[in-house]
């Protein structure tokens, strides 16, 4: 200190250097203390700026308000369709379809009919034991009223069934034999006088005619008739007689 005070020229000096640990000579003038000592003075001019110090670390990220959200961006544009994917596990077997449902309604409907059939034979039956008479697969009936020729046809025709015309001696008897009176037959020569036809086509097969008959009496007799005894007499179409119906099987 003596020596400080004692020279003309202001000094700066290092009066105390004091460390607190035994260091390096730079980390002793980063963290040893330097106090001036001297005349005061005024001040010179500053010194020129030093150079630029390392750059320093990173420091820690800021704690300002988050702002809002912004909204949704564009979409993009769609990405290329996919690859197949694996087939899938084979599913339940599923509920009975549509075909099993017609198959039983058609079961029903069969059973039904071979019921109705079986009825209707039964009918037939009791029709001809009532009624008729049946010889071979025809069904000969009566309803025991006179009418004339037309009107016979148009009976039989609205029971889809003919006027009886036999085609053998067996049918002639069993017409005969439901009749029990006169009737008329299914035959007629209205087309060709003398050429006796059946009402259904063709020419007749089986004849039983009365001796001298057909003789087509008077104004002229294109029908004919089956008499009590089952033979033949033709006769006028406009008179009336019972009318027996043949019904095919
Ligand atoms: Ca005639
Ligand atoms: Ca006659």
């Amino acid at each position: 200190m003596f020596l400080c005070l004692s020279l003309p020229v202001l000094f700066l000096c290092v009066v105390t250097v004091s460390c607190s640990e035994t260091k390096t000579c730079d980390d002793a003038q980063k963290t040893c203390s330097v106090i001036a000592c001297g005349i005061p003075v005024t001040n010179g001019t500053p010194g020129r700026d030093g150079r630029d110090g390392p750059k320093g670390e990173k420091g820690e990220p800021g704690q300002g308000l988050r702002g809002l959200q912004g909204p949704p961006g564009k979409s993009g544009p769609p990405g290329k369709t996919g690859d197949p994917g694996f087939p899938g596990a084979r599913g339940q077997k599923g509920d009975r379809g549509d075909n099993s449902v017609a198959e039983s309604k058609l079961a029903s409907l069969e059973r039904e009919i071979r019921s109705l059939r079986t009825e209707l034979n039964h009918i037939k039956k009791l029709q001809t034991f009532s009624l008729g008479k049946k010889s071979g697969k025809k069904l000969y009936i009566t309803n025991g009223e006179k009418m004339p020729f037309s009107q016979a046809k148009a009976l039989c025709a609205g029971l889809q069934a003919t006027v009886a015309a036999p085609k053998n001696a067996e049918e002639n008897e069993a017409i005969r034999a439901v009749a029990k009176d006169t009737a008329f037959l299914g035959i007629t020569d209205e087309a060709t006088e003398g050429q006796f036809m059946y009402v259904t086509g063709g020419r007749l097969t089986y004849s039983n005619w009365k001796k001298d008959e057909p003789n087509d009496f008077g104004s002229g007799e294109d029908c004919v008739i089956i008499l009590k005894d089952g033979i033949w007499n033709d006769i006028s179409c406009a008179a009336s007689f019972l009318v027996v119906c043949e019904f095919p099987d």
